[in-house]
């Protein structure tokens, strides 16, 4: 087939192992002739098949048939969860040779560069839903590497929900849209799942992160991920070690406001997918390194905390995080259906070096991935759809089943054989074969949750005591908003007193919003979830202190905030701009990487006050303030004039204020700010070269005027300024 057409103006997107094979699959229509599935060339797509002028359709119109069958069949069932995704292409490096702890090839190699599929998601919603849900973001790698794929089924936060995966069914139920009239569409905010989390005291931990701006991520490439669950390093002597597994953005970590996050929803719900196709196709290639916490088997039991549990996090303080490696997506999808849509992840596919503990989550999500592919992709061959391919061959006597495309060869299809000398054959562990942690495991067989299970506030409390004071806010915000949209009191009630176990003045701040009081109850009434033999006494949770009362890595405030790559910013602009301003800061800004729009009050052209022509890039109706990270307005008698009498430029700098965005203006254009609302809260008195207020900037000397720009950009936001938030936008 032929390769992908070189557009050179482009920068160029990045080839590898895995692509390259991809492309045997690629089909390119360019300068070829249209064709049924058979290969018959079609004279006529635009008429079916009739009996005369204005007669019947025939039935032996096969090209018709043809065309609306392959149509009628063209949907397949989404994820049941992760629905809405992204993907991309990219390769892994590792740092330093790992082999001290794990003997999988890919970590051992420096040299080495193994091809990755990435596909980044939202939980709850379907496939068509808005990217912008306050939700967990899914975040899974599949590494094609030379002893066979690993699937690294991660989030973007680091605990789950609940400890068992017997209740996961129970918890999505909960949290999709109700059953009786399938709303609200990628909410939690409803009473189903409420009702379910204040009876499930294990979720606290995690509550506490999905109600905090992780749940709102600026972008799928300012997001950390984490494997959640303790894995296992195994080394080529067989030492095991436990392991965490961490992706660090090197953009940083960075998230939207709540009230920015709904608006986006409406003006662009492919926010996150836009903007992570955009900066592969600009060549801002997204990176993350891959951190490990390592913690030897004899320290299994040193914490205070059960590793085994999915709702607790190895604080990095006790174990920091190394960075090992390094991923880079460079390169976008040739095909969403194909690539991104028919990927099956399975957190069960590892290689030699890397294995499984006993996590009780771990073990039923081991089941759970096959299974629902199976149905998913129809069968039981979905591994060989190309994106599912490893790079190396497949041997082994499985056959048929629904759309088999190997053509497997020779008269066996069993082992042992003797006809074909019992080929495929076993490898041994010392050349690659896989072998299973040799954990020794001495026990009855139970239905309970272990004891070292039952501390469900510490962890939680941790989250919330390292938060900056506006992140604090943003779950108080979250946590009102949520339990205002529930409509069921008994719910928010009874919600309010799981919060209070976690903190009190949360819970106070929370029930303030909704007009309730705290309820006391007690820790032996919290938990809905009691086998119906079981001593409710094994079932209540445990009021911990924790050994640490505070964790930098938790707080997004600490996050790196040294760069603009790739930030968008809005250029606020009419006729008679001055042309000068406008281009000295575009060109700083795009010097460094920012993505800059120029926003008028008509698409087209504008002429500057040095009568200059100007290209821009998108009028008042089709852009927002919601999708862009700082705004200017460049001086220019005229295009002030414009600017401020029109009602979209001042609503679009109202609002940026409203999200705490960078704002600077030339002071020639300080009538368009001054309508702004938030402007009547500013100082009275204000002269050029004046930082207004925390993130806002008038000045008329550009050079430093810049600097200052820039770093004000690179600190994302200016959260201080949500207080007090009176800005009707
Ligand atoms: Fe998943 N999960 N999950 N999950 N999960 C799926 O597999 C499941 C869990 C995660 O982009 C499904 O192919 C169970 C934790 C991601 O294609 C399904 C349990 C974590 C993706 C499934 C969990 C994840 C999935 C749906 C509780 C973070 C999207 C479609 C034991 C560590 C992968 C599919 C993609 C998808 C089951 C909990 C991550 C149904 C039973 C914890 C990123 O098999």
């Amino acid at each position: 087939m032929a390769k992908k057409p070189v557009d050179k103006s482009k920068p160029q997107q990045v080839e590898n192992d895995k692509t390259n094979k991809l492309e045997e699959f690629v089909a390119d229509s360019t300068g070829q002739r249209l064709t049924t599935n058979h290969g018959v060339k079609i004279s006529d797509d635009q008429n079916s098949l009739t009996a005369g002028d204005r007669g019947a359709t025939l039935l032996e119109d096969f090209i018709l048939r043809e065309k609306i069958t392959h149509f009628d069949h063209e949907r397949i069932p989404e994820r049941v969860v992760h629905a809405r995704g992204s993907g991309a292409h990219g390769v892994f490096k590792v740092y330093e040779d790992m082999s001290d702890l794990t003997r999988a090839a890919f970590l051992c190699d420096p040299g080495a560069e193994t091809p990755v599929f990435v596909r980044f998601s939202t939980v709850a919603g379907s496939r068509g839903s808005t990217d912008l849900a306050r939700d967990v973001r899914g975040f899974a790698v599949k590494f094609y590497t030379q002893e066979g794929n690993f699937d690294l089924v991660g989030n973007n936060m680091p605990v789950f929900f609940i400890q068992d995966a017997i209740k996961f069914p129970d918890l999505v139920h909960a949290v999709k849209p109700e059953p009786d009239n399938e709303m609200p569409q990628a909410a939690s905010a409803h009473d189903t799942f409420w009702d379910f989390i204040s009876l499930l005291p294990e979720s606290a931990h995690m509550i506490m992160w999905t109600m905090s701006d992780r749940a709102l991520p600026r972008s799928y490439r300012m997001m950390e991920g984490f494997g959640v669950h303790t894995f296992r390093f195994v080394n080529a002597a067989g030492v095991s070690h436990f392991v965490k597994f961490h992706w660090k953005p090197l953009l940083g970590v960075h998230a939207v406001a709540w009230d920015e996050a709904q608006n986006i929803s409406g003006k662009d719900p492919d926010f996150h997918r836009r903007d992570l196709w955009d900066a592969i196709e600009a060549g801002a290639f997204p990176e993350w390194e891959l951190g490990v916490q390592v913690v030897a088997e004899e320290d299994e039991f040193k914490f205070d905390f059960d590793l085994l549990d999915s709702t607790k996090i190895i604080p990095e303080e006790l174990v920091p995080v190394q960075r090992i490696g390094k991923m880079t997506l460079n390169r976008n999808p040739d095909n969403f259906f194909a690539e991104t849509e028919q990927v099956a992840y399975h957190i069960g596919h590892v290689v030699p070096g890397i294995d499984f503990t006993n996590d009780p989550l771990l073990q039923g999500r081991l089941f759970s991935y096959t299974d629902t592919q199976l149905i998913r992709l129809g069968g039981p061959n979905f591994h060989e759809i190309p994106i599912n391919r490893p790079v190396i061959s497949v041997h082994n006597n499985q056959r048929d089943g629904y759309m088999r495309q190997t053509i497997n060869r020779g008269k066996t299809s069993y082992g042992p054989n003797g006809i074909a000398a019992n080929d495929p054959q076993q490898t041994k562990a010392a050349d690659g074969g896989f072998t299973s942690y040799n954990e020794r495991i001495d026990a009855r067989k139970i239905r309970a949750r272990s004891k070292s299970f039952f501390d469900h506030f510490s962890q939680a409390r941790l989250f919330l005591n390292s938060q900056s004071d506006p992140e604090k806010n943003h779950i108080i915000d979250a946590l009102s908003f949520e339990l205002g949209k529930v409509k069921m009191v008994e719910i928010r009630k009874r919600m309010l007193g799981v919060l209070a176990h976690i903190d009190k003045g949360l819970a106070a701040a929370v029930a303030y919003n909704l007009g309730l009081h705290v309820p006391e109850i007690p820790l032996n009434e919290l938990n809905g979830s009691i086998p119906a033999d079981a001593d409710p006494a094994d079932y209540t949770p445990e009021q911990k202190e924790g050994v640490l009362t505070k964790s930098e890595a938790l707080s997004m405030a600490n996050t790196i905030k040294d760069s603009i790559a790739t930030r968008k910013v809005a250029i606020l602009a009419a006729d008679g701009v001055d042309g000068k301003s406008l281009s000295k800061v575009k060109d700083t800004l795009v010097a460094q990487g920012a993505v800059v729009h120029i926003i008028a009050p008509k698409l087209g052209q504008i002429i500057s006050a040095e009568d200059q022509k100007i290209q821009v890039d998108e009028s008042f109706l089709t852009a927002a303030s919601v999708l862009y990270d700082a705004v200017y307005v460049p001086g220019g008698t005229n295009s002030a004039a414009s600017l401020e009498a029109e009602a979209n430029a001042v609503h679009f700098l109202n609002e940026a204020f409203k999200h705490c965005k960078a704002i600077a203006a030339d002071a020639g254009a300080i009538q368009v700010l001054e309508a702004g609302y938030f402007f009547k809260k500013l100082p009275a008195e204000y002269s050029a070269e004046t930082v207004l207020r925390e993130g806002v900037i008038v000045s008329d000397d550009l050079s430093s005027f810049t600097d200052l720009f820039v770093q004000m950009i690179a600190r994302h936001r200016f959260w201080e300024r949500e207080v007090p938030r009176k800005i009707p936008a």
